[in-house]
């Protein structure tokens, strides 16, 4: 299984679709709070190189945000990441 990570605050529906995403896909992934200001948040910058949430990591590679995310499964290349295909 891939290591997933979702950086979130709360109060943001991007982060909750993100997060219903992959909850739909039957994957394990980490949930960081992430919320503004916090030490958390400034890690999720500097290792993503954008200010909003949700940010998505598997296996330590970026994905993005969620429209990346969504993107990615409507294009059919979520899964084969997710260990699924
Ligand atoms: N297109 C982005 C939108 C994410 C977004 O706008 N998130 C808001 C919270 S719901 C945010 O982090 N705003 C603060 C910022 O952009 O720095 C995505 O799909 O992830």
């Amino acid at each position: 299984m891939p290591d997933i990570e979702i950086y979130t605050q709360l109060f943001c529906p991007y982060c909750e679709r993100a997060v219903h995403t992959l909850t739909r896909k039957g994957v394990p992934f980490r949930e960081i709070a992430a919320q503004s200001g916090s030490a958390a948040r400034e890690e999720s910058i500097r290792r993503s190189g954008r200010t909003s949430v949700p940010q998505i990591f598997i296996d330590g590679q970026h994905i993005g945000g969620c429209d990346d995310l969504l993107a990615l499964d409507r294009a059919g290349k979520l899964d084969p990441l997710l260990g699924l295909a």
